[in-house]
C-alpha cells in the first residue's frame, strides 16, 4: 500500500512523500508491530485517550464493523482479518488472491445490510492478470471465516493499465440498501469524465450485482449503467451519515487539494477538469464542501467516519460531526457539515488509512505505519460533577415533577434535593452525561440546595438551586364577603416570593412589617409589595405576567379576596 492517488508523481515534493512512506514501510517491517506494547500514540485533546486495539496487522488498507461489532480488517496482500473481543485471529476470515503491487490489493469491505440473517460480506480487491482488472465480490460468513467456494463475484471492473495507483477500493452499503462502490480513475485522468467506463466514479449496484434501474444514467445512451456520480480521481473513502443517510466523498487530490464532496447521483465532482473549488465556478461541476491544500507535506485525505453512535461516548457537541484523517499528516480532524469548516482532533499518527465510529462511541482509526488498529475514548474524569443551569427552577411542594439538571453527570451515583433523595438518570441514555432528568421529592416551600454525588471522586453542591413554592394556601378557597385577609394569606405569599427571588439571587426583601403578626391588618402596600417582587422574579424566570385587579392600590385601599387569590394564582402558575 502506497499513499493513496500519489504515486508516479513527476515533481520532488512527490519524491519525498514516496520516500515517507517507504521509511513507514521499513519500520513496519523492523519492528513487526506484533505485541500489545504501546506505540508512540497520537496526540489528543484534553480528555481523550487512546488505547491499541491489536497490532500485527501488515499493510492494512481499510476496516469495518460487523453488526456483531467484530471489526474485519483488510491487508493489502489479500487477507481479511477478523479482531474479536480485541484479540485479532489467527486464522484469516478468508484470503482472496490479489495483485497488491502499487495501490492495489485487498481494498474494501462492507456487511449486508441483513448480515445477521444472510452472512453475507462484500470485498473490493484487485484481481491479478494481464491485465489486472478489480472487483467486488460477495463471500457468505460462517462463524469467523468465509465458507470455502463461496464467492460470488458481483462485478469486474474496467481493466487497468500498467499503473498501480488510483484504484480507490472503498465500498458501503446506503440507507437505500443498495451497495455504494468508489472506484479510482487508474492515474488516467479521462476516465474520470467518461460515462462509458467505471473508472474515477462512485457506482451503486444491487446486492445481487444488478443495477438498480433509477441509477442517475441508467437510460443514458453510451454511458455504463452502474455510474452515480463521476468525476473523481481517486475517492478512497467515503461514508453514510446514521440517521440522514447523508454521503460524503473523499477525494485525494493531486498536487494541490484534497477534498470532501458532497454525495448527490449524478454530480461530476470536476476532475479532471479541476482541482478543488472551481474558479471561475462552472456550472456542470459540483464543487467541493471543504479542501484543504497539501501544505508542503500532507498529501492524500482518508478515514471518513460520521460521530452518530447508538451510544454517544463523546461530548455531545462532536454529535453530527465527521472525522477525517490524512494519509502523510498523521493527523485525524473533524468536519463540520452544517458549516462546512473543519477544526483540529488528534495528530502524531504514523500514517492513518481508515476511521471507523464504533457502536460505543468510540473512534477507532486504522495505521498502515504502525500495523495496527487504535481505540480513541473520552476519558471520564471523576470528581467533576457540575450543575450549570436547572430547568424550571421552581415546584410544587408536593414534589413528584420532573426537572432537567444540565452540566457534568459522568459517574453519579445520588441527586438529593433540599437534604431529600432524588431519583434520576440520564435525559438522553447513559452515553450523554451532559443531562440527567430528576424526580422532585416533596419539600416544604423555600429555596433548596441541590447535591450531586458521583461514585468516586468529589460531591458537587448548588445552593438555592429550586424554589419549592405552595399551591395550597390556607383558606385555600378565598369566598368574597365571608373570608376577611389575614396576616397568614400574606407571610405565605412572602414566603413563595422569597424563595423565588432566592434561585434567582435577587437578595433579600425589605418588607414592611416584616414581622407580621396575626391579627395585623392587611395594608395596600403589603399587597404591592408582593405583586412588585413576584414580578421581578417571575420575568427572570421568563413567565409572563399580566395587571393586577386595582392596578392603582394605595393607601387607604380596602384589600380584598381578589387581590391575595391573583397572587396565589400567579405563584401556582409557576410552580407548574
Ligand atoms: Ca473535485
Amino acid at each position: 500500500m502506497k499513499e493513496p492517488g500519489h504515486m508516479g508523481r513527476p515533481n520532488a515534493v512527490n519524491a519525498f512523500r514516496v520516500l515517507r512512506v517507504l521509511v513507514v514501510f521499513a519500520l513496519t517491517i523492523v519492528f513487526g508491530y506484533g505485541s500489545n506494547e504501546s506505540a508512540a500514540g497520537a496526540t489528543l485533546p484534553q480528555g481523550f485517550s487512546e488505547t491499541m486495539v491489536s497490532g500485527g496487522l501488515s499493510s492494512p488498507t481499510a476496516m469495518d464493523f460487523a453488526p456483531d461489532g467484530r471489526l474485519f480488517v483488510c491487508l493489502q496482500a489479500g487477507q481479511l482479518r477478523v479482531i474479536k473481543n480485541g484479540t485479532l485471529l489467527a486464522t484469516p476470515f478468508l484470503t482472496v488472491t490479489v495483485d497488491s503491487s502499487g495501490e492495489r490489493g485487498l481494498l474494501g469491505v462492507a456487511f449486508d445490510p441483513n448480515f445477521a440473517t444472510n452472512n453475507f460480506i462484500y470485498v473490493y480487491y484487485t484481481v491479478p492478470g494481464s491485465p489486472a482488472h478489480n472487483r467486488v465480490s460477495r463471500f457468505t460468513a460462517n462463524g469467523d471465516t468465509a465458507v470455502a467456494g463461496s464467492e460470488f463475484i458481483l462485478l469486474n471492473l474496467n481493466n487497468l493499465s500498467a499503473a498501480t495507483n488510483h484504484n480507490g477500493g472503498a465500498i458501503h452499503f446506503g440507507p437505500d440498501g443498495k451497495l455504494y462502490i468508489a472506484v479510482g480513475e487508474n492515474a488516467n485522468p479521462s476516465n474520470a469524465q467518461t460515462l462509458s467506463n467505471l473508472l474515477g466514479k462512485v457506482l451503486r449496484i444491487n446486492s445481487d450485482g444488478s443495477i438498480p434501474n433509477d441509477n442517475p444514467f441508467f437510460n443514458t445512451a453510451g454511458a455504463r449503467q452502474e455510474i452515480w456520480a463521476l468525476g473523481l480521481r481517486n475517492p478512497f473513502t467515503f461514508a453514510f451519515q446514521p440517521g440522514t443517510g447523508r454521503l460524503l466523498i473523499n477525494d485525494v487530490g493531486q498536487n494541490t487539494w484534497e477534498e470532501i464532496n458532497d454525495g448527490i447521483a449524478g454530480s461530476n465532482y470536476g476532475w479532471d477538469i479541476c482541482e478543488g473549488v472551481f474558479s471561475p465556478p462552472n456550472a456542470n461541476c459540483r464543487d467541493p464542501l471543504f479542501q484543504y491544500s497539501h501544505g508542503g507535506i500532507w498529501c492524500a485525505i482518508v478515514g471518513g467516519a460520521f460521530y452518530n453512535p447508538p451510544v454517544v461516548q463523546f461530548p455531545a457537541s462532536y454529535v453530527g460531526k465527521y472525522f477525517f484523517a490524512d494519509l502523510c499528516g498523521g493527523w485525524i480532524r473533524l468536519f463540520d457539515p452544517a458549516h462546512n469548516t473543519a477544526s483540529d482532533f488528534a495528530s502524531g499518527i504514523s500514517a492513518p488509512v481508515d476511521l471507523k465510529v464504533a457502536a460505543d462511541g468510540t473512534l477507532y482509526y486504522l495505521s498502515i505505519g504502525s500495523g495496527a488498529v487504535f481505540r480513541i475514548q473520552a476519558t471520564p474524569s471523576l470528581g467533576s460533577l457540575r450543575i450549570d443551569a436547572v430547568n424550571p427552577q421552581a415546584g410544587r411542594t408536593s414534589g413528584g415533577q420532573q426537572i432537567i439538571l444540565t452540566g457534568a453527570f459522568v459517574n453519579l451515583s445520588t441527586v438529593t434535593i433540599g437534604g431529600s433523595s432524588a431519583s434520576w438518570s440520564y435525559t438522553n441514555g447513559a452515553g450523554d452525561t451532559s443531562t440527567i432528568t430528576v424526580t422532585t421529592p416533596a419539600h416544604s416551600v423555600g429555596a433548596v440546595q441541590i447535591d450531586i454525588t458521583p461514585s468516586s471522586g468529589s460531591a458537587y453542591s448548588k445552593t438555592n438551586a429550586f424554589a419549592y413554592l405552595p399551591t395550597v394556601f390556607t383558606d385555600d378557597s378565598l369566598i368574597v364577603g365571608q373570608t376577611t385577609t389575614k396576616a397568614q394569606h400574606v407571610i405565605e405569599l412572602r414566603q413563595a416570593v422569597e424563595a423565588l427571588r432566592a434561585v434567582e439571587a435577587l437578595g433579600v426583601v425589605p418588607w414592611t412589617d416584616a414581622a407580621l403578626a396575626p391579627g395585623t391588618t392587611i395594608k395596600a402596600t403589603h399587597i404591592l409589595e408582593l405583586r412588585r417582587f413576584l414580578d421581578d422574579a417571575a420575568t427572570r424566570l421568563a413567565f409572563s405576567t399580566s395587571p393586577y385587579t386595582d392596578p392603582g392600590l394605595t393607601s387607604g385601599f380596602v384589600i380584598k379576596r381578589i387581590h391575595i387569590e391573583e397572587l396565589r394564582q400567579r405563584i401556582r402558575t409557576i410552580a407548574g
